[in-house]
């Protein structure tokens, strides 16, 4: 079987399986953000269609498990994305539950998403009483530099905020569109660990 270090440019993930194994390490990522900001686009990204999503209809959520090879074994990422109901009644404290990590989502065409971005952190570390690792992505990188009303040196919130990490990317194009995922493993498990592509679970 062979492997090699995870190319961060590659633009095929290593990312499948819907049935994790006993050996699998299990985590759940919620993803948040306001509504139009890319979440799901995003999310799909990691698809390489054979894998199943689950919808939690008492929830309103969509559960995408994706599996990634590492040099210390396959971990699975259950991302969490709320089915639309963003714009209504807030996710209540049970999206939150048992959740590893988060993966708080803006748009950078626009700046009312971002300004609400700290809504979001502020909600995450309530629900969860201050605990689990942040990460701010900025989406829509791809948008000309006009259209961009959040530029990247005027974003601070994941300083101010605490985050693990802020990315800008692109769900469309695909820049970047892996970092933050990456990103969460790499805290879970040591900043030594790599990926592994090319090996199916
Ligand atoms: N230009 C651009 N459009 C995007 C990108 N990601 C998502 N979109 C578009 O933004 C809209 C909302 O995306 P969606 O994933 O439904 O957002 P959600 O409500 O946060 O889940 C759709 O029309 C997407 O095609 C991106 O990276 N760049
Ligand atoms: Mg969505």
């Amino acid at each position: 079987m062979s492997s090699h270090s995870y190319n961060t440019r590659s633009k095929n993930m290593s990312t499948s399986t819907p049935t994790p194994n006993h050996m699998t390490r299990t985590f759940k990522i919620v993803l948040v953000g306001d509504g139009g900001v890319g979440k799901t686009t995003w999310v799909k990204r990691h698809s390489t269609g054979d894998f199943e999503q689950k919808y939690i209809p008492t929830m309103g959520v969509d559960v995408f498990p994706l599996t990634f090879h590492t040099t210390k074994g396959p971990v699975c990422m259950n991302v969490w994305d709320c089915a639309g109901q963003e714009k209504y009644n807030g996710l209540g404290p049970g999206y939150y539950i048992g959740a590893d990590a988060a993966i708080v989502m803006f748009d950078v065409t626009s700046r009312r998403s971002y300004k609400n971005a700290q809504t979001w952190i502020r909600d995450i570390r309530t629900a969860t009483n201050e605990s689990i690792p942040i990460v701010l992505c900025g989406n829509k990188i791809d948008c000309t530099e006009r259209d961009q009303k959040v530029k990247p040196n005027h974003i601070f919130l994941h300083k101010t905020e605490n985050c693990l990490a802020y990315y800008s990317l692109s769900a469309k194009s695909n820049y970047d569109f892996e970092k933050p995922l990456l990103a969460i493993i790499r805290n879970m498990l040591g900043d030594d660990t790599r990926f592994e592509r090319g090996v199916r679970g």
